[in-house]
């Protein structure tokens, strides 16, 4: 155990500049209110196809919402996407299935089910994918869609949320509060230190990502030890 802490605490800020932190493709946005957002960020940001994920509020009518003054803004997940390898209608498929607060209707705003399209297909397809949904639910549905409008980033801490529990292994990755909202690799991460993501997936990624094989180690470990449990807030 000893040996392990040590290990972690050993890791150094990256020499080299392989760590895939940019990636410079064309992507489209796509946002989400689903709940608390923290697991949604994990859920995406292993999600193949997604490219970037921050988290913050939006849906409202206030300037500058904060986490502790929302008023009538909703948490909800800002996701960059490259269109050809995930579409828009594979990301509605895991906003249906990963979430129940569509059906509740006490809930905060700041949790509201909520779909904020950026162009005109994304709201044909979350209006028709939500019909289904209506009728499967007995009208008992009550996700909203709306336009998306300002989008504020939360405050940093709650940026890979997940992943920052894990500060050595953030020094070793070179995170600032800048790449916890752009960093390619730190949603992947965010994602498998949870246990999503799969074991294949990982393997494959470790050298894509460009990490040592002291911090897939350490993420491999993490895997294991929440194998299954991503999900709750
Ligand atoms: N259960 C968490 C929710 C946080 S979330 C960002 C808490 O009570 O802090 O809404």
């Amino acid at each position: 155990m000893l040996r392990f802490i040590r290990q972690v605490c050993n890791m150094k800020p990256p020499s080299n500049a392989s760590l895939l932190h940019d990636v410079d493709i064309p992507t489209k946005k796509a946002t989400f209110g689903m709940g608390c957002f923290w697991s949604n960020d994990s859920l995406f940001g292993v999600t193949p196809g997604v490219i970037r994920t921050r988290v913050g509020y939006s849906g409202g009518t206030t300037k500058n919402p904060h986490y502790r003054n929302l008023v009538d803004h909703t948490e909800v997940i800002e996701i960059d996407y490259d269109p050809k390898s995930v579409t828009y209608g594979d990301l509605l498929n895991m906003f249906w299935a990963n979430h129940e607060y569509g059906l509740t209707t006490n809930l905060k705003r700041q949790y509201q089910s909520l779909i904020l399209y950026h162009e005109e297909e994304q709201r044909q397809l979350a209006e028709a994918s939500h019909k289904v949904m209506q009728e499967r639910c007995n009208g008992q549905l009550r996700t909203e869609i709306a336009p998306a409008g300002i989008f504020y980033p939360a405050e940093d801490y709650h940026q890979k949320y997940r992943l920052q529990g894990h500060k050595d292994l953030c020094r070793s990755l070179g995170l600032d509060s800048k790449k916890l909202q752009t960093s390619h690799l730190a949603a992947r991460l965010n994602g498998y230190l949870v246990g999503l993501g799969g074991k294949a997936q990982f393997e494959q990624d470790v050298v894509r990502l460009g990490l040592t094989e002291k911090q897939a180690e350490y993420v491999r470990r993490e895997m294991e030890r929440n194998e299954g449990g991503g999900l709750a807030c």
